[in-house]
């Protein structure tokens, strides 16, 4: 079935695929699978109009040996729990704000990458001085459009062997 959009329609859906100036997106949404990755997961704004004073993010379940990153005026809280293979590893991080913040805010964390290509979400909570906001709506597939308050996300692309050839 073919839809051809003109006007308004059209109109519409890009703006909503405009990759929002607010919400929580995730930088790059690109990476080789098998690799050692850092993502930076950008909080646009507060809870409507609510300064942030706390930001949890779950980790995807294969996500290897996670380092998230130390920020100046934020306490980090490392939640960890039992991976599918039964080892221990970082499930949850938080970070606290020492002064509720108004401004969008990065928050990087390293990983290493399971090696098969798939997307990895991050859902996260953001805590407000008036309110919570849940980023974690899993789309059916990667794309922050449509939904109100989507989990950001990182796609893995397949590991490229010497040869050049995808694995
Ligand atoms: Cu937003």
């Amino acid at each position: 079935m073919t839809h051809k959009l003109t006007g308004p329609a059209l109109a519409a859906i890009l703006l909503a695929a405009t990759p929002a100036a607010a919400h929580v997106t995730a930088t790059p949404t690109e990476a080789p699978a098998g690799t050692k990755v850092t993502v930076t997961l950008r909080v646009g704004h507060g809870c409507e109009g609510s300064p942030t004073t706390a930001i949890r993010v779950e980790l995807p379940l294969s996500a290897g040996w996670v380092n998230p990153e130390s920020k100046a005026d934020w306490d980090q809280v490392i939640q960890p729990g039992q991976g599918p293979d039964g080892r221990l590893r970082t499930v949850e991080v938080t970070w606290k704000a020492h002064r509720p913040v108004a401004t969008p805010e990065t928050f990087a964390i390293t990983f290493d990458a399971p090696s098969t290509a798939q997307t990895l979400y991050f859902p996260v909570i953001q805590t407000c001085q008036t309110g919570e906001a849940h980023w974690t709506q899993i789309p059916a597939e990667a794309a922050m459009t449509g939904l109100e308050h989507p989990a950001p996300f990182l796609t893995l692309t397949p590991a490229v062997a010497a040869s050049g050839q995808p694995q």
